[in-house]
């Protein structure tokens, strides 16, 4: 590399470096990283893939552009000639929350392998200032507050793109700003973020509060805003419309500028619609299309071969149904083509689970995507057979050439080779860094999966790596951990269907029995992350719950030296990268086919860690890329588990009844104990929900949980055995690379 970036930071920052703090030089390298990023933009290609979000998880920017760019080495190398250090100086950026989790955080993966491709891509989503909320604890609850990222210099360049956007019965003016995404070795593209000129951050004072109705001024400081009440879903649409007209009037100025003439525009464009958030750019563009002279039916047309849809959920509750006095009242101006939409479909079904608008007057958000996208997508095997043969059956059998599936990957950049330095410099000395490009190439590791060399140098850099995440934890949160612990992980949004409470009631049955006499081999620490949503009250019960546990157990000198518990503080992507590359055990323990797919399982994996999960998401695929000896599994299959839910038959209290250690360890939530460091309320009401509801059926697979659990323990005892687990699944983890994912994305829907 001929540039050299010693004079370009000694230029932008203050000639001399040694004396520069860690902040000057982080701005110094902001300013050097835009500028190199600028060079690889790239005009290349007649057709357009605009990726639309209403989330973008993108983590922290610096080093995954310096790795991108190809300077990272050279880079840390001589920061600490001046005695300066990379790692602080990224300590340093602030990590934009735009995203709840998984959907967000593969979007961000998406764009990192387009540009790495060399697609012409780019994602289009909002600006929000405050993100998703900085989560803290105070008396073992979850509190909520804003979470600013946004600083007079930052990786958001402003640009003149801007546009009036309609609502019903006022204007607001918006405007672009751009982040760059660069690819590893390849081209620049952007990501397109709308916001208002308006906007007035001091409207929040504290927590998350602010005045919902006072639209020009609040549209993008939050992403989701609280949708417990009317003011918080109609914001959400108002932050939809936004998103997406704003995105459609931009597609198609681009498309005109290279020579569309827009009934050409699937020449010139696709749009991916990252699951329902952005459905309502079907209308929108027919709605431009029209103004631009099109006749409706042409316009229709010209944009069902531009849209495709990919669906992340299964949940009922997370497909999005707008009520149309919502829709009436935000966007009267897609209203009529809405309905114009929905009369066509009744016409030719006669069947109404098919309908866009039902009997109540709801929009079904993905119903209008189906009919009018050209694909639709599932993100794991799994998924897309359960979305064929249940939760979308009467679609595919009218559209079944729509229907495709593409598992999800991420990003080997940010996961591998800038969380875990330590593993990937030693994959490339083991077997090339050919891998880097091609990450089926991690298969090479297998010829020495009987190396006692290379296994002991794979559990060497695991420790290494337990070792940064404990002296992490004690720095930020003041908790001590056992380096030479078990690490037993669970790190996602709080969800009942994810099922964080079965994994506690296992940590109190573990409690129980220590206390009683039984102690561990190995002590455990058992890890969890995760932020609940504001308005999700058992979710943030099982918060306190844990919080408790961790109270009790890590201050009762009996049981701490076997068994911890902790529970990270505002999990984001930057303690994720500290987090993974540390895992013994990575816990995927949804309610088998609840979770779409789940993108942290294949985090965990790539940095060695074993899986312990359900048949659930893409679970099945690592099971299948692994085989059983390097896998953990456990519980009911989704075909049971779907049989419970239509008979209707599953009843908690039963197991709870006819089981002792289930019976016990559930009390245990109310016991004394409990409650003289928890909250009555709270802890009752997660009581009476395990016992007398449990619809994520917690219950049903405590017991084989358990069971698994004292296995993979055992197990983990043998060191060479384990090891040789770790190193089969980094070498299998190939298939997980978003660039796989996105390479078949281009094939079988973009074609770029
Ligand atoms: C919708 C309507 C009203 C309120 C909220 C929402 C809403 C918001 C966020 C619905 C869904 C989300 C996010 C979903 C999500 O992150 N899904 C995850 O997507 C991952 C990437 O495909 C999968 O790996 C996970 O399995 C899936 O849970």
């Amino acid at each position: 590399m001929s540039l050299n970036v010693r004079e370009l930071l000694e230029k932008k920052c203050c000639n001399n470096i040694a004396a520069c703090t860690d902040e000057q030089l982080y701005y110094g390298l902001l300013g050097i990283v835009k500028d190199l990023a600028k060079e690889k933009e790239s005009d290349k290609g007649k057709k357009k893939i605009y990726y639309i979000s209403a989330e973008f998880l993108i983590g922290k920017l610096l080093s995954n552009n310096l790795i991108n760019l190809g300077i990272y080495d050279e880079v840390a190398k001589m920061l600490a000639q001046y005695g300066k250090d990379i790692n602080l100086i990224e300590q340093v950026e602030p990590e934009p929350s735009l995203g709840n989790g998984g959907l967000g955080r593969l979007a961000a993966c998406f764009l990192d392998s387009m540009a790495t491709l060399g697609l012409n891509g780019d994602g289009i989503g909002l600006n929000y200032h405050f993100g998703l909320f900085l989560q803290t604890f105070e008396n073992h609850l979850q509190k909520e507050n804003k979470n600013p990222w946004i600083e007079k210099e930052s990786w958001l360049t402003k640009t003149d793109v801007t546009y009036p956007i309609q609502f019903g019965g006022f204007t607001v003016q918006s405007r672009m700003y751009d982040l760059d995404v660069t690819g590893f070795d390849n081209r620049t593209n952007k990501l397109h973020l709308f916001d208002i000129e308006s906007v007035d951050e001091s409207l929040v004072q504290s927590g998350i509060d602010f005045n919902k109705e006072d639209i020009c001024k609040n549209l993008t400081l939050f992403l989701y805003p609280d949708d417990s009440d009317d003011a918080g879903r109609l914001l959400r649409v108002y932050q939809q419309y936004f998103m997406v007209s704003n995105a459609a009037r931009l597609i198609l100025e681009e498309c005109e500028q290279k020579g569309s003439t827009l009934y050409d525009l699937p020449d010139y464009a696709a749009i991916q619609i990252n699951d329902t958030h952005p459905s309502m750019v079907i209308p929108e563009l027919i709605r431009l299309l029209m103004e631009r002279g099109i006749r409706m039916e042409k316009a229709i047309d010209i944009v069902s071969k531009t849209c495709a849809y990919t669906n992340h959920t299964i949940l009922a509750e997370a497909l999005e149904k707008w009520p149309m006095d919502y829709l009436n009242k935000v966007v009267p101006q897609i209203m009529p083509i809405i309905r114009e939409l929905d009369t066509i479909v009744k016409e030719k079904f006669d069947d109404k689970s098919v309908a866009i608008i039902d009997d109540a007057d709801r929009v079904h958000m993905a119903h209008m995507d189906i009919h009018y996208g050209y694909s639709v997508n599932g993100v794991a095997y799994l998924h897309t057979e359960i979305l064929k043969k249940n939760e979308l059956n009467n679609f595919y059998k009218i559209y079944p050439e729509k229907f495709n599936n593409k598992t999800n990957g991420i990003t080997f950049r940010r996961w591998l080779m800038h969380c875990n330095k330590g593993l990937s410099h030693y994959l490339d000395e083991v077997i090339g860094t050919g891998w880097h490009k091609d990450a089926d190439e991690l298969e090479k590791l297998l010829k020495f999966a009987d190396d006692d060399k290379v296994l002991n140098k794979l559990l060497e850099i695991k420790k290494e790596n337990k070792r940064a995440l404990a002296a992490y934890l004690k720095a930020t949160q003041g908790v001590e951990i056992d380096e030479n612990s078990i690490f037993d992980i669970q790190i996602k949004r709080l969800h009942e269907y994810k099922r964080q409470q079965m994994n506690a009631l296992y940590v109190i049955h573990k409690y129980l029995e220590i206390k009683k006499g039984k102690k561990v081999t190995t002590p455990i620490t058992v890890i969890f992350g995760a932020k609940a949503a504001p308005a999700y009250v058992i979710a943030k019960d099982i918060i306190h719950l844990i919080l408790c546990l961790q109270e009790i157990i890590n201050k009762d000198p009996e049981v701490s030296p076997y068994l911890k518990v902790v529970m990270v503080e505002n999990y984001n992507v930057t303690k994720a990268e500290k987090l993974i590359p540390a895992c013994d055990i990575s816990e995927q323990i949804s309610l088998a086919s609840k979770e779409a797919s789940g993108t942290g399982n294949m985090k965990f994996m790539l940095n060695g860690a074993v899986t312990l999960g359900t048949m659930d998401g893409a679970n099945v695929e690592i099971a299948d890329l692994v085989g059983e000896d390097n896998i953990y599994i456990f519980g009911e299959s989704s075909d049971t588990v779907i049989e419970h839910y239509e008979k209707a038959d599953y009843v908690s209290k039963e197991y709870y009844e006819k089981d002792e250690d289930i019976k016990e360890a559930v009390d245990f939530i109310i016991s004394d104990e409990m409650l003289k460091v928890g909250q009555k309320e709270n802890l009752e009401r997660l009581y009476k929900e395990l016992l007398n509801k449990d619809w994520f059926m917690t219950l049903l697979d405590y017991k084989d949980y358990a069971a698994k659990k004292e296995e993979i323990y055992k197990d983990y005892e043998n060191r060479s055995a384990w090891a040789k687990k770790m190193l089969v699944n980094t070498a299998k983890a190939g298939f997980f690379s978003s660039d796989r994912t996105i390479a078949e994305y281009d094939k079988d829907i973009w074609k770029l």
